[in-house]
């Protein structure tokens, strides 16, 4: 095996409860034999020792994923149907690995569904992957193998039961998914993902019926369209069970839907809707919406606002089986951007939150940046509508996953992939919480370890953000791979993301004298950040034209401010690197060495950050630190 097994790689521990000693049951449905086999072979690895008393499975009808743990005299039961008894096994396995008290328990989690989409292509590239090439797609098809077992292992660990196999921007060899031709290993990639309870989805392009179907278009109110959607479905769904829908990325970013035809997007996904419907189907419909040839001149065009104009006035119209995947800031995934006001609106339909997992502009997997506290900032933040973690459906997120050994290219980036499951579990875990314990089973109970790694994962967010976007502008990166400093790369372009920083001022104006997106809030929350003297400070720039001279709350100047988390964001990423250094010989030697490589890395870039961001703003205006501190011309 060339891969890590991340945080299922179970170590020896002593003091086992006696009852660990033996596992009985007889489940009967693929995830409860799943189960007791996980629990033999963990409690086996675990150092698990005759005893007196027994672990007993005890499989449920059904098929919920909640379960139970009481204890029977001597033993201890894990009842549930065998979903439940899955992710019942995962989490016993991991209080004993983390030397915690087995206790009397029920567990079941809030969203029915948790899933990861994957960019993958069908040439085994991903879009925006920093963790090697694909493990589904291999010599430009599907493959399924040992590590689809060990990812859906992974995944079931963390109770994940859901995973989108191919990119959403469907091309080349991947438009055949649904054609027939790969039906096969679609069946045995289902099938090996549906014994650890985790079922497929796939991306499909919305003009399939005209492309690979040869119809003269793809009109959703088109019978002949309607109908060859129908019998794909049919013959798809019949010939992979383990499949549950589609996730449809249409009228995005060059790709085809229903706006071509003078549709709507609910006429565009409820034809889909129907076509999956008598298989129990679901359609994830993207409203990652915008236009993408924006003129930079036009200053009234508001990309962060085109979400909710498409999508708020068609609230209601969506079918019963669709779910609209809505990211989880108004534009692009950047390192700090509000929670998108679409999440707060939509009341008759259906939702699921799509988080990014793969580092596209948070350091790329070379970088340390630990997004559970974004996550969390998403997930507990409440309107007047309520808190966004309970008017969800669902939760997904682009995966950052790849065939590389560790997974995700950067040990440390494995902690994002955790907590994310646990999550959706729970969305009440704390981000602390949760990197502690990943980085007890990743690495052992050395405290030193859990001290300085836990440490580096909970600063890492807003070191990354110090150095590179200050307080909510984004967008400051190099266009061509989003990697590193270019504060002009994106400001004369079509994508709608722009600074438009003068010798004066800096960023667009989204109170209700500018694009007016503040309103998309509603009276109060659109009022706070409305305003320049109530907006967050952390958001200040994502929502406000600012006067570099502009006092911030601790007195500071704007522009001081951001010469200052320029200097602090590199000093933390030199400490933290340091950091590193010390833990030699206390983690394995090749994660050891791996690490390091890539903290040289961050430091290298952040110093480039730190240095491009603030000599661009000096040579704006012309005003220097006060401490004195370089900045080149
Ligand atoms: C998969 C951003 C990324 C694209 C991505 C797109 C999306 O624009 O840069 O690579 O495409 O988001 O989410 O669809």
């Amino acid at each position: 095996m060339d891969y890590s097994l991340l945080w299922l790689d179970w170590k020896k521990r002593g003091g086992l409860p006696p009852w660990t000693g033996r596992v009985e049951g007889t489940p009967e449905t693929p995830q409860g034999k799943a189960a007791l086999r996980e629990l033999r072979e963990g409690l086996a690895a675990l150092g698990a020792a005759p005893g007196t008393g027994c672990l007993r499975l005890r499989e449920e009808p059904g098929n919920g994923e909640g379960w139970t743990l009481t204890r029977e005299g001597e033993d201890v039961v894990l009842a549930g149907p065998g979903r439940g008894l899955l992710y019942a096994s995962f989490s016993l396995l991991e209080k004993l690995a983390l030397g915690r008290e087995v206790r009397p328990e029920a567990s079941a989690p809030r969203y029915p569904l948790r899933m990861l989409d994957h960019w993958d292509n069908a040439d085994g590239s991903i879009e925006r992957g920093y963790g090697g090439n694909s493990f589904f797609f291999r010599g430009n098809r599907p493959v399924c193998d040992g590590r689809t077992r060990d990812y859906a292992r992974l995944l079931a660990s963390v109770g994940l039961n859901a995973c989108c196999l191919n990119n959403v921007n469907v091309f080349g060899e991947a438009l055949e998914l649904i054609t027939g031709k790969y039906d096969k290993v679609l069946r045995e990639i289902g099938d090996t993902l549906g014994e650890y309870g985790v079922s497929l989805w796939l991306c499909v392009n919305f003009a399939a019926p005209l492309d690979q179907g040869g119809l003269p278009t793809a009109d959703p109110l088109d019978p002949a369209v309607r109908a060859w959607w129908r019998e794909t479905c049919d013959r798809l769904f019949a010939a992979v069970p383990g499949l549950r829908g589609f996730l449809v990325k249409a009228d995005s970013e060059g790709r085809p839907g229903p706006q071509t035809y003078g549709r709507t997007q609910a006429e565009g996904a409820n034809m889909l809707a129907e076509a999956v419907r008598p298989h129990g189907g679901t359609i994830l419909w993207r409203c990652f919406v915008y236009n993408c040839t924006q003129d930079w001149r036009d200053g009234k065009t508001d990309r962060a606002r085109a979400q909710y104009d498409t999508f708020a006035p068609l609230d209601g119209a969506f079918g019963e089986n669709v779910l609209l995947q809505v990211k989880n800031g108004p534009v692009d995934f950047q390192v700090r951007e509000p929670v998108s006001p679409l999440l707060l609106r939509l009341e008759r339909t259906r939702s699921i939150v799509e988080f990014q997992l793969a580092q596209e502009y948070t350091g790329q997997q070379w970088h340390v940046c630990y997004l559970a506290p974004l996550m969390k900032e998403v997930l507990d933040f409440t309107g007047p509508t309520g808190a966004v973690k309970d008017r969800l459906e669902a939760v997904c997120a682009v995966s950052n996953t790849g065939d590389d050994c560790n997974w995700c290219g950067h040990d440390l980036a494995a902690a994002n992939l955790y907590a994310f499951g646990r999550l959706c579990w729970d969305p009440d875990l704390g981000s602390e919480a949760l990197a502690r314990e990943w980085v007890k089973l990743t690495c052992g109970p050395d405290p030193a370890v859990e001290e300085t790694v836990t440490d580096i994962l909970l600063r890492s967010r807003e070191v990354y953000e110090q150095y590179t976007s200050p307080l909510g502008l984004g967008w400051l990166c190099w266009p061509p791979t989003h990697y590193g400093p270019s504060p002009d790369g994106f400001e004369y372009d079509r994508w709608g993301t722009y600074h438009k920083a003068t010798c004066r001022e800096i960023g667009v104006e989204r109170g209700p004298s500018g694009t007016g997106y503040s309103d998309q809030y509603g009276p109060e929350l659109g009022a706070l950040y409305g305003s320049m003297d109530t907006c967050p400070e952390e958001l200040l720039l994502f929502f406000h034209r600012v006067p570099y001279g502009h006092r911030m709350k601790d007195g500071r100047t704007l522009l001081q401010r951001i010469y200052d988390d320029h200097f602090a964001g590199f000093a933390a990423a030199e400490e933290m690197a340091a950091a590193w250094d010390r833990l030699e010989g206390r983690v394995p030697e090749d994660a050891f060495r791996r690490v390091r490589e890539r903290f040289k890395e961050q430091v290298r870039s952040a110093r480039e950050w730190r240095d491009i961001i603030n000599s661009w703003l000096y040579r704006l205006t012309l005003i220097p630190d006060e401490q004195g501190r370089e900045i080149y011309l």
